[in-house]
Order: C-alpha cells, then sequence, then structure tokens
C-alpha cells in the first residue's frame, strides 16, 4: 500500500509512523485514519514489528481532528458517535492492543484526538517546545480518545479536570512533572532519543513486554487479588519463554541476552 498522509517504515522490528499532513499540523481526515489503521493492521500481524514509533512532520504532533469541513448547520445535525465509532476509538483500541511497545515522539502541539492519541501510546517522549490541549471544550465537545478515562488516571480527578474544562495549553514540561509523559528532551534531541529507545525496546523480550502492557491495562479493573491471579498466570507464559531462558542464560553468562521476542 501507498500512503499520502502518513510515512511508513518498518526496519529490524521497529515500525515507525509519521503523521504526514504538516499544513493542517497532521489533524485527522478520513484519508489519513484509513491509512494510519492499515499500517497499524499491517504491524499488528505476528513476526511484522517489536516496536512502534509514532510520531508527526512538521511543527505538531497532531491537531486532532481536522474541522475544515465539519461546519455545521442548524438543519443538518451530524452524529459525532459515528465518526468515533468508525475511526476513533477503534484506533485508540488497537493502539492500546498492540502486542509490544509504542512509543511516541510528541514533536510539537498535540490538540484534541491528536493529545489523547498520545496519551494512549505506551511510553511518551516530548520535545521540550511541544504542549498538549484538550481543545475539544473549547468547541462545545467532550475529550474523546480516551481522554475522560486517561486523564484521572494520569494526573488525578482536580488536574483532569481543569485540562478538560479549561482546554489551555500544557507545557510539555509541565507534562512530565505532572507524570502525564515519561519525560521531555531538548527539541534536537527528540528524535535521536526516541529513536534508540525505540530500538533497545524492539530488541528486548517483546513477548514478556506485551504481557507487561496487558496487565498494566488490566490492572485498572482489577481489585489487588484479581491482579495476582492475572500476574501469576502471566509469568506463568513468560516463565515458558525462549527469552526468559535467554536472559537467565544470559545473566549467569555475564554476557548480553540476545532476545528473539518469543
Ligand atoms: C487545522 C486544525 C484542525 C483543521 C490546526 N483542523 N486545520 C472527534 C469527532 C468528530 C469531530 C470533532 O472532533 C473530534 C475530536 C477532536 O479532535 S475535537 C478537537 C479538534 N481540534 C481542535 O479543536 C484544535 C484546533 N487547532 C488549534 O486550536 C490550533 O491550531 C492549535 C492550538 C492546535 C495550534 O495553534 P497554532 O500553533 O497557533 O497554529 P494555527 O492555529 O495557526 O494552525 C496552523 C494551521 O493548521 C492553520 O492553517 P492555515 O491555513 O491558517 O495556516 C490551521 O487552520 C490548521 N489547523 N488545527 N484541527
Amino acid at each position: 500500500m501507498t500512503y499520502e498522509t502518513i510515512l511508513f517504515s518498518l526496519d529490524d522490528g521497529l515500525a515507525t509512523i509519521t503523521l504526514n499532513r504538516p499544513d493542517k499540523l497532521n489533524s485527522f481526515n478520513v484519508q489519513m485514519h484509513e491509512e494510519l489503521r492499515a499500517a497499524l493492521e499491517k504491524i499488528k500481524q505476528p513476526g511484522q514489528a517489536r516496536a512502534l514509533l509514532l510520531t508527526g512532520a512538521g511543527r505538531g504532533f497532531c491537531a486532532g481532528q481536522d474541522l475544515g469541513d465539519r461546519r455545521g448547520s442548524a438543519t443538518d445535525i451530524p452524529d459525532l458517535g459515528l465518526t468515533l465509532d468508525k475511526y476513533y476509538n477503534p484506533l485508540i483500541r488497537l493502539l492500546r492492543h498492540l502486542e509490544f511497545p509504542v512509543i511516541c515522539a510528541v514533536n510539537g502541539v498535540a490538540a484534541g484526538a491528536g493529545a489523547n492519541l498520545a496519551l494512549a501510546c505506551d511510553i511518551v517522549i516530548a520535545a521540550r517546545s511541544a504542549s498538549f490541549i484538550q481543545a475539544f471544550c473549547k468547541i462545545g465537545l467532550v475529550p474523546d480518545s480516551g481522554g475522560t478515562w486517561l486523564l484521572p488516571r494520569m494526573v488525578g480527578m482536580a488536574r483532569a479536570t481543569a485540562l478538560a474544562m479549561l482546554g489551555d495549553k500544557l507545557p510539555a514540561e509541565q507534562a512530565a512533572d505532572w507524570g502525564l509523559i515519561w519525560r521531555c528532551v531538548d527539541d534536537e534531541q527528540l528524535r535521536p532519543e526516541t529513536e534508540k529507545l525505540a530500538r533497545h525496546l524492539a530488541s528486548q523480550p517483546t513477548k514478556a513486554l506485551a504481557l507487561i502492557k496487558r496487565a498494566l491495562n488490566a490492572s485498572a479493573k482489577h481489585s489487588l487479588d484479581e491482579q495476582l491471579d492475572m500476574e501469576r498466570d502471566f509469568q506463568r507464559i513468560a516463565g515458558g519463554s525462549a527469552d526468559y531462558r535467554e536472559g537467565v542464560a544470559a545473566f549467569l553468562d555475564k554476557r548480553a541476552p540476545a532476545f528473539k521476542g518469543h
């Protein structure tokens, strides 16, 4: 498949997707949704990728929905629920269920669904000049793409409420201080740092990382007892992997492990 609104590469287990509508701050139109979905479905297939790096082209990461064709009239009421059902919700579910780490390099402003797309990734690193804006309330909408679920869990109810109700710009450094993202780096360091991290993760025990991701995702709806049971089940699976055997052997041999991802 050839892509026009994203850049896609897959190299040595590392998939890289760059949202590529820089003139519109990489906001989502239908084509970008479809191309991003196709790329994610491709790398979801077993044996395709062991890490994904997601970023944006130009000065923005993603400004959410392209509002260019969304001007409405009182007689033509849109069903935005359909847009979420068809595009945004499957996208967030797909990302959260990928069986390898997703690293987001937030290169500039992340607004509306673009902010929550970034926050749905597993490890988020932002350029110092980047920012996060829950822009929805500014146009009479509700945070979507998982925002109302993620925000209170990540930063607590007081900060989540103010972010969602005010729609103020949260600078990357403050986002890192609040624990909304993993960390922020100087702008020129963003690409090298995130690529290094993503390549490292692509060489790690992918099966165990996928189980970690599933366990952490599930923890939000589990009691401690349920989570202990899940950890037992997942440790049983991890303990049967070739990478576990390799990890222990490498430790005992005092050498670096060579994980294969299974
Ligand atoms: C844009 C956009 C954009 C089109 C910048 N669309 N062109 C789900 C279901 C269905 C419908 C509705 O939405 C959703 C989910 C959502 O995502 S709702 C939230 C939608 N996003 C926003 O409300 C953010 C709108 N953008 C902004 O507030 C600003 O552009 C931010 C704060 C992101 C950046 O501000 P600046 O750095 O000052 O840049 P700018 O505003 O000058 O934008 C640069 C260009 O990008 C400009 O085009 P132009 O031709 O004038 O240079 C903008 O019109 C365009 N652009 N966001 N979402």
